[in-house]
């Protein structure tokens, strides 16, 4: 199984880590944005050297109840970023927006994935990424951040998710996108109540019947606080568990904010599932 983005073909033939560097904005109000910037290069250099194999650069929050940021601050947090991560790291950088202006500056300045939370459905986006040799991470939302966790409803969860993605699926092939290109998401956490995320997570393998790379992404959300108590700060041994649960139905790729202990229990994973 292979994923092609941009210059990279990435290997998944075992589960493998993406690495969440967020570009907060400056507590410092000096005009510029060097000291966040500065930061989140450094932070991305060091999830590289703790065994991530993709870095997914965020300017604009989609976590419940985020305020929206405008196209010029998402560009103004995330292009420098980029820049500075493309000359120093070689891994395939992602960028994790649902807007078109932001997905085709990140890929001029290095990007070779794009994350959409949207799954490319804003208008244009379909085009920036045909236009592209970027990878593409097709996510299921149900709403909009800012309401999407109030009380969110399905026929059945499973088959939702999954005829949403099969959808989506049919349109990237309409714009010549194609399939080795292409990694599914079902959305943690996005529209979704804590059953609907539980069941997701048990039923993974009915996703990855639709034939592509599954990306996963549970770090700190609080369906695991929802389970065993707790802020945001104490979600580490959960995380681990929903990470090696998800790669062992099948999850390819997953996208955490603690790369070194993901890294070491999938490590464990593929030793068992290698024995
Ligand atoms: C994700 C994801 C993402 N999650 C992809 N991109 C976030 N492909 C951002 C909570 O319930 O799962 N897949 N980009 C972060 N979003 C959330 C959502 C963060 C819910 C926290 C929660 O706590």
């Amino acid at each position: 199984m292979i994923f092609s983005c941009g210059k990279f073909q990435l290997d998944l033939s075992r589960p493998r880590v993406m690495g969440i560097v967020n570009v907060t904005p400056d507590s410092f109000s000096d005009g510029g944005h060097f000291a966040s910037t500065e930061l989140a290069i450094a932070h991305g250099q060091l999830l590289v050297e703790q065994g991530a194999v993709i870095l997914d650069i965020g300017g604009e929050s989609t976590r419940p109840g985020a305020v929206p940021v405008s196209l010029e601050e998402e560009l103004r947090r995330v292009i420098p970023v980029i820049e500075g991560l493309a000359a120093r790291v070689n891994v395939p950088l992602s960028i994790d927006s649902y807007k078109p202006e932001v997905m085709r500056a990140a890929i001029a300045a290095g990007v070779a994935i794009v994350n959409d939370v949207f799954a490319l459905q804003q208008p244009g986006a379909l085009e920036v990424v045909a236009a592209s040799d970027a990878g593409v991470c097709l996510m299921h939302a149900q709403g909009t951040p800012q309401t999407m966790q109030i009380d969110p409803q399905y026929g059945d969860v499973v088959l939702d998710v999954a005829d949403f993605l099969r959808a989506r699926l049919a349109a990237l092939d309409a714009y010549g996108i194609a399939r080795d290109r292409i990694l599914l998401d079902p959305g943690f956490g996005f529209g979704k109540s804590r059953a609907h995320n539980l069941a997701l997570l048990r039923t993974l393998p009915s996703l990855c019947a639709l034939g592509q790379p599954l990306l996963v992404g549970l770090s700190r959300k609080s369906v695991l606080g929802q389970v065993v108590g707790g802020d945001v700060s104490e979600r580490l041994h959960a995380s681990i568990a929903a990470a090696v649960i998800a790669a062992m139905k099948g999850a390819r790729i997953l996208r955490v904010h603690d790369v070194k202990a993901t890294v070491d229990a999938l490590n464990i994973v593929t030793a068992v599932e290698n024995s």
